[in-house]
């Protein structure tokens, strides 16, 4: 197989590069893309080191898969380029995820959608990855109706930039430095911003809205209500979400940490998870499992699952080789 990423020295394209080697993809080739300004970079692979190049013509010829972590606007420039070379272009933009030709996969939830693709998948945004990881092994035993959830965001889904935004804000207070924010809308360091994406004109942001419309779209839902409150918290990495999702049935609880256990992709943790303890691994992790008290046929839960992973590199390699598997 021959694989190319473009986004290579981001937090998500050097992910997707780890989750290569860390799966053993048996890759006869694999090209880096980035910008300019990385032209030439050396990225470790294995026991190999790969040269980042600028995308150019006829780079992706001969390529099976292009793994995208760009910008919306550098995927929609590279996607023709990418279709028209011959190869599945997998986007973690969020630039095509609701068009009706491009399939939004997680692949434990609906991986066959992957396989009805004209050129190009999308994986969906993070924080809908992991939230709808938790509830899909309910919805299996009865159909869901609604969901309500707040998200706690770690930085790095803003990327590299998110990072050292923590860090140095952490450092800036430690030493009584006055705080001008970059990346985020306000100082994140020791507070927590509901505020993620741009606001939209019903008062929730985009962040928010695509926990309704991609949730729709990867669960077969069309009319899925959801409720979001999308928040960065100053946590580097792992995404947590505190869902209610209400379902035709009254469910047993037993029943419904049983289906969670036995879902690929999610481990029911009896002990509280954590962000700290979920980081750096590809498992969703869902605990605190209780009965609403509001809706009789609601379930509460809280979920949590390393967003540059499962959230975005992880999910996007894993279409691929579902591709791989079943075409
Ligand atoms: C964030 N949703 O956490 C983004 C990453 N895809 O900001």
């Amino acid at each position: 197989m021959k694989v190319g990423i473009v986004g290579a020295t981001g937090a998500v394209g050097r992910q997707m590069l780890d989750c290569l080697a860390e799966r053993k993809i048996d890759c006869e080739e694999i090209r880096l893309f980035a910008s300019e300004r990385s032209h030439g970079t050396l990225i470790p692979y294995g026991n190999d080191q790969l040269m980042v190049d600028v995308v150019k013509p006829g780079c992706f010829d001969g390529l099976d898969f292009v793994l995208g972590a760009v910008s919306n606007d550098l995927s929609k420039q590279f996607r023709p380029l990418i279709e028209k070379a011959g190869a599945v272009y997998i986007d973690n933009s969020s630039a095509f995820r609701l068009e009706k030709d491009v399939p939004l996969v997680v692949p434990e939830i609906n991986g066959e959608d992957s396989l009805h693709h004209h050129g190009t998948i999308a994986n969906p945004n993070c924080s809908t990855i992991i939230t709808y990881m938790a509830i899909a092994p309910i919805a299996r035993l009865s159909k869901l109706v609604s969901l309500t959830a707040s998200t706690y965001q770690a930085v790095s889904g803003a990327g590299m930039k998110g990072i050292a935004e923590l860090s140095t804000e952490v450092e800036d207070v430690r030493q009584g430095r006055e705080i001008t924010p970059h990346v985020f809308p306000a100082q994140i360091a020791y507070n927590c911003i509901a505020d993620i994406g741009s606001m939209t004109d019903n008062g929730y942001t985009t962040e928010e809205m695509k926990m309704l419309n991609e949730g729709r779209k990867i669960m077969h839902l069309p009319d899925l209500k959801v409720t979001c409150t999308c928040v960065r918290v100053p946590v580097f990495r792992s995404h947590a979400i505190s869902a209610c999702a209400v379902f035709e049935d009254r469910l047993d609880l037993d029943e419904v940490k049983k289906a969670i256990s036995a879902f690929d992709g999610d481990v029911y943790d009896d002990e509280v998870p954590t962000p700290l303890m979920t980081s750096n691994q590809d498992k969703v992790y869902v605990g605190r499992l209780r009965r609403d008290l509001v809706n009789d046929n609601g379930i509460a839960l809280w979920c949590c699952g390393d967003q540059i992973r499962k959230g975005a590199a992880a999910n996007a390699v894993e279409i691929m080789e579902y591709v791989c598997k079943h075409a």
